[in-house]
């Protein structure tokens, strides 16, 4: 045996320290095999890759064939005027504020083109061209169309009465699918939000015109030598994002819950742990559920389960991976397999028959990945391949849906007996509960009779809840997996807020069992504790996917409209977070709920610390105009105190802190109070 020399061993890409890249025991024990097996994952590309210090800050600017031009900060800082130009003389304002502006378009992009697939299988659906999508919620539908200005009701002969739910639902699809290119006009559904906040987006001429259109512009205002002004260009990003959360993400939800179903509270599992030793195992990743929700449909049917015990299988295994994930979680109670770190780590399992990717958050490497097992990596969408030659394409169209779906899980179901013997499934998995809304937490916390905000409102205002969080995102390889989330949300229910939770956040809650009404006792605050036990619902609220965010600015919307709270978002006690954000998709987020008036702070770092004025930009001035603001902390326990401290900051505002003092009062405050 070649011995191993002090050389060659320096020569040896570094590997990842298992305990130091997860908190998950079950990941550290893959990230181990993988290791044995020789085979890299993202947690060793993490060590083996340092990111470029002058990107990281946002000003480096490849807009044009003369750079790339990189502004450095100076070493002391900046000393008097900040005099760093490009070639044509573009500030580190200008630059980072392109850079940024940029991952707001790719962002809003990444969540609207996903609405537009779905307001084409909408309108397919309504005007009855396919047979695998049907208009499943009719009371979802009802809800929306007001909105579109289409009418619910006719009459006939002096008589109201109901319209076809096809023709109404044609009717809204066309309407929908405008939104992305209409002509004239102003997005539908900006006038969801409280009136003072449409106010300030009409004053400050931000209202989106259309979703493309938004997108469009800020490509052309960050091509060399257009928008050098980085308030203007953050002012296109308000409208861009806007475009996203209150446009194509907003219907994306609203469009998905009318085809597969409004979600409503329902128990499943999380983590690899899912998986099953002796059933196929299908893993469904990325985004869209007009592919998972084929996936699900087809591998329940009992022809494909008998299929599978032909093939020496005891049943099929479906698990997703990050908002896919989230999707059939919420509507089916389909276990989550893991987080967006975790994908590679599905397939080294060696148990994982296929893997079924679309859209978004896709490692390429999980091809290479792939080629060491038995699994099957297939893409469905057509703008989303692999150049590995590996990997199939199968690709999915809502006309031959079902089709497509049959020959996925059956070419899993065929791949089962080609699996190794060495298989190795962490034995870790939580249970937990999803499918909450803006109608279920009207449900749970209202009651079926007031059916309404107040109860929730009221117990703000009394103080058992001390304010709201929505704390969302990705994991990053750069930071330890899943530690900020699962710290950040224990320290908000331990002071008693509130925490709803969509995208990869929540599949970390999911795993940690931070979704499950027990947990109430364990990690929350005496106030918070005592509301989850009574109304027996979790502490985190599980909405869903990323696009399921606009789940969060409507339900923040209702607790304004129940009254006692203020009159607009930027009002509310509460906050946003992005503990280990990745994703320019997580950018657009950010933005769109710092212009919405929401308080949002991001861990790791932000592409804008290389241009301070553009950074204080994003939050102090940002502040002044809409009422929320960008901030940035990497320590867990601050960034949840810095929530904190901007709940009781609303609190007080609202004349409301007295009452969380009194509602706090231990035993023997209260006997002093009677003596
Ligand atoms: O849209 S949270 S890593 S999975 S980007 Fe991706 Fe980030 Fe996960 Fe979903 Ni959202």
């Amino acid at each position: 045996m070649a011995e191993i020399t002090k050389e060659k061993a320096a020569k040896a890409p570094k590997l990842a320290d298992p305990i130091a890249a997860t908190i998950d025991v079950g990941t550290q024990e893959l990230i181990v095999r993988a290791q044995q097996l020789g085979i890299d994952t993202v947690f060793d590309r993490a060590e083996q890759m340092k990111p470029c210090a002058i990107g990281l800050q946002g000003i480096c600017c490849k807009n044009c064939a003369m750079g790339p031009c990189r502004l450095p900060l100076p070493k002391d800082g900046i000393q008097g005027e900040d005099t760093r130009k490009g070639l044509c003389g573009a500030t580190a304002n200008t630059i980072a504020a392109r850079n940024f502006a940029r991952m707001v378009a790719a962002g809003a992009a990444a969540h609207s083109d996903h609405g537009r697939g779905v307001a084409e299988v909408f309108l397919a659906a309504a005007r009855k061209e396919t047979d695998a999508y049907k208009i499943k919620d009719t009371i979802k539908l009802l809800s929306i169309a007001p909105h579109f200005g289409v009418a619910t009701t006719v009459e006939v002969d002096g008589e109201t009465k109901d319209r076809d739910i096809y023709e109404i639902a044609v009717e809204v699809g066309e309407l929908a699918l405008a939104e992305w290119g209409k002509p004239d006009g102003e997005l539908i559904y900006l006038k969801r939000a409280p009136k003072p906040l449409y106010e300030k987006w009409k004053k400050m001429g931000v209202l989106p015109r259309n979703i493309d259109r938004e997108i469009v512009e800020i490509m052309h205002r960050t091509h060399m030598g257009v928008d050098q002004d980085y308030k203007n260009i953050t002012k296109q990003c308000t409208r861009a994002s806007l475009a996203d959360g209150w446009g194509g993400s907003m219907l994306a939800t609203d469009l998905q819950d009318v085809l597969f179903g409004t979600p409503t509270p329902l128990q499943a599992e999380a983590n690899l742990g899912i998986m099953k030793e002796d059933h196929v195992n299908i893993i469904v990743h990325g985004h869209e559920p007009i592919l998972s929700e084929m996936i699900v449909a087809t591998a329940q049917k009992p022809e494909m389960i008998e299929y599978a015990k032909s093939k020496g299988a005891k049943g099929i295994q479906l698990g997703g991976i990050c908002c896919t994930a989230n999707e059939i979680f919420q509507r089916h109670g389909v276990p989550q397999a893991g987080t967006f770190l975790q994908q590679e780590l599905a397939i080294i399992t060696g148990a994982c028959d296929a893997m079924v990717v679309d859209v978004q958050c896709v490692f390429q490497n999980l091809a290479n990945v792939a080629k060491c097992f038995h699994t099957k990596l297939i893409t469905t969408h057509p703008i989303a391949r692999m150049e590995q030659n590996n990997v199939m394409h199968i690709e999915f169209d809502e006309h031959h849906a079902i089709e497509d779906a049959d020959r996925i899980v059956r070419m899993a179901i065929d791949n089962f007996e080609n699996r190794g013997a060495d298989v190795m499934i962490p034995p870790y998995k939580s249970a937990a509960i999803g499918g909450f809304g803006v109608e279920s937490i009207e449900y749970h916390l209202g009651g079926t009779f007031r059916g309404t905000y107040f109860t929730l409102n009221d117990n703000i205002i009394n103080g058992r809840i001390r304010g709201i969080a929505g704390v969302v995102g990705c994991n990053n390889a750069r930071t330890r997996h899943n530690e900020a989330h699962i710290k950040i949300v224990k320290e908000l229910i331990k002071n008693d807020v509130i925490v709803l939770t969509t995208g990869c956040n929540g599949i970390a809650c999911a795993m940690e069992g931070l979704l499950t009404p027990e947990s109430a006792a364990v990690h929350c605050g005496p106030g918070l504790s005592e509301i989850c036990e009574t109304v027996g619902i979790p502490p985190v609220l599980h909405l869903g996917s990323c696009v399921d965010n606009s789940r969060i600015l409507l339900a923040a919307t209702e607790v304004v409209k129940a009254g006692g709270l203020g009159k607009d978002l930027c009002d509310l006690p509460a906050a946003g977070s992005a503990p280990e954000w990745m994703s320019e998709k997580a950018i657009s987020i950010g933005q769109y709920f710092v212009s919405s008036g929401v308080y949002t702070v991001f861990g790791l770092h932000l592409p804008t610390s290389g241009a301070p004025v553009f950074h204080d930009y994003l939050s102090t001035e940002m502040e002044k105009i809409y009422g929320g603001k960008w901030d940035l902390e990497a320590d867990p326990i601050k960034h949840a105190h810095l929530m904190i401290a901007h709940i009781d900051k609303k609190r007080k505002e609202l004349g409301i802190d007295k009452a969380r003092e009194r509602v706090l009062m231990d035993m023997a405050d209260r006997q002093a109070l009677e003596a």
